[in-house]
C-alpha cells in the first residue's frame, strides 16, 4: 500500500515513539519473514526488568533479530495478560516473559506458543513447567540461604529478624523466603523470625511496615527483604522509626536506589542477580529453539552478595541493576 507522505510520516514517528519508549528497536519480524524477539517484563519500571531488557535487546542486536519490549506497569495480573496479547498481534518467534503469577498467565503462553512463538520463562516461574522451551532464573532457594549466610554474619548468633514480601503469590520472593527459613533453621538456630509480612511491591508499603513491625516486635534486630522494592522503602522506615543504624538490613536486588541506600548505611547488604546475563542467555535460547538447534531446559544464573566492602570491585559490575541501557 501507497500512503501519502504525512501518513508515512505519522508512521515512521510512531515507529520511533515505540524505540523511545523501549530503547529499542520494535518488532514484528514474525509477520514480515525474520527473527523477532518480544520481551514481556513483570514490571516495566523495574531496574530489574530494565536491566534484563537491555540483556535481551544487546544480544537480539548482536544476532540480527529485531526486538520489542513491554510489560505491566504495575505488578499485575491483568496489565501483564494485555501485554501479551498485544504481543502476540504482531506474531513474534521469540517471547521472554516473566509471568506475575503462576497460573493466570498460562493459558496466554499457551496462546502464544499455539500461534507458533517460542517461549523462554525468565525469572518466576508457571506452575505448569511443560510451557515454555527454556527456563531462566536465579537458584532464589540459593539465593535465600545466601541472605541468611549473611544476615548471620552481621547480627552474630542471636537475634529476632522480620521478612517483609512484597506477596505470597510470587514465586522467585517465595523461593527466597523459604532459603532464608530453611538455612537459618539448619545453621542458625539463634536467628528467629518473628513476622513475614506482605507489604504490596512498593517502597511506600515496606517503609510504613517497618514502623508496624518495630512497635509490634521491640526486640527486631535485622530485616530482611525479599525484592527490590521492599528494600528500597526499608531505609524511610526505619529513619521515621529513629532506628536507622541500629537495625542490620539484608536487601535482595540491587537497583541503582538500593546500591545508594548501601552506601548511605541503611542497608548493609544486597543480594543480587544476574538480570542482563538472564536476558541475552533467554535469547540464545530462542534463537536456538526457532533454529531448530539444541535448547537448554533450564539455566540457573549467579548472584552475588553485594556489601560496602565489594562495593566497587570489578566482579561485582555486573550484579549492579541498570536505570536505563545506556548507563
Ligand atoms: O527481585 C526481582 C525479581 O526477581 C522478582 O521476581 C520480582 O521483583 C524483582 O523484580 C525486583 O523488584
Amino acid at each position: 500500500m501507497v500512503y501519502p507522505n504525512n501518513y508515512r510520516l505519522l508512521g515512521v514517528a510512531a515507529a520511533l515513539a515505540v524505540v523511545a519508549l523501549t530503547g529499542c528497536s520494535s518488532s514484528g519480524g514474525g509477520a514480515g519473514g525474520g527473527t523477532s524477539i518480544a520481551f514481556v517484563a513483570g514490571k516495566t519500571g523495574d531496574p530489574f526488568y530494565i536491566t534484563m531488557k537491555c540483556g535481551a535487546s544487546a544480544e537480539a542486536k548482536k544476532l540480527g533479530y529485531a526486538f520489542s519490549a513491554t510489560g505491566s506497569a504495575d505488578w499485575s495480573v491483568p496489565e501483564q495478560v494485555d501485554a501479551v496479547n498485544s504481543v502476540a498481534a504482531n506474531r513474534p518467534s521469540g517471547v521472554l516473559i516473566s509471568p506475575v503469577d503462576p497460573n493466570s498467565l498460562a493459558a496466554p503462553v499457551k496462546t502464544l506458543q499455539s500461534a507458533g512463538a517460542k517461549v523462554a520463562v525468565v525469572d518466576t516461574s508457571l506452575t505448569d513447567g511443560s510451557l515454555g522451551v527454556t527456563h531462566i532464573s536465579s537458584n532464589n532457594l540459593q539465593g535465600g540461604q545466601k541472605a541468611a549466610d549473611t544476615m548471620a554474619q552481621l547480627l552474630g548468633t542471636t537475634g529476632e529478624i522480620v521478612v517483609l514480601t512484597p506477596d505470597l503469590t510470587t514465586t522467585t520472593t517465595n523461593a527466597r523466603i523459604q532459603g532464608f527459613k530453611q538455612q537459618l533453621a539448619a545453621k542458625y538456630p539463634g536467628l528467629t523470625i518473628d513476622d513475614v509480612r506482605q507489604v504490596g511491591d512498593t517502597a511506600q508499603g515496606a517503609a510504613s511496615a517497618v514502623g508496624d513491625e518495630l512497635s509490634a516486635h521491640p526486640g527486631v534486630t535485622g530485616i530482611f527483604t525479599a525484592n527490590s522494592q521492599t528494600g528500597e522503602g526499608v531505609g524511610t522506615g526505619l529513619k521515621n522509626a529513629g532506628k536507622q543504624g541500629r537495625i542490620k538490613v539484608v536487601s535482595f536486588d540491587a537497583g541503582p536506589a538500593q546500591v545508594q541506600a548501601l552506601q548511605s548505611g541503611s542497608v548493609d547488604a544486597l543480594i543480587s542477580q544476574d538480570p542482563y546475563g538472564i536476558g541475552q542467555q533467554a535469547v540464545d535460547q530462542l534463537g536456538n529453539a526457532i533454529g531448530k538447534k539444541p535448547v537448554t531446559a533450564t539455566i540457573q544464573t549467579d548472584l552475588a552478595s553485594i556489601t560496602r566492602d565489594n562495593l566497587k570491585d570489578p566482579a561485582t559490575a555486573r550484579f549492579l541493576y541498570k536505570a536505563d541501557c545506556t548507563s
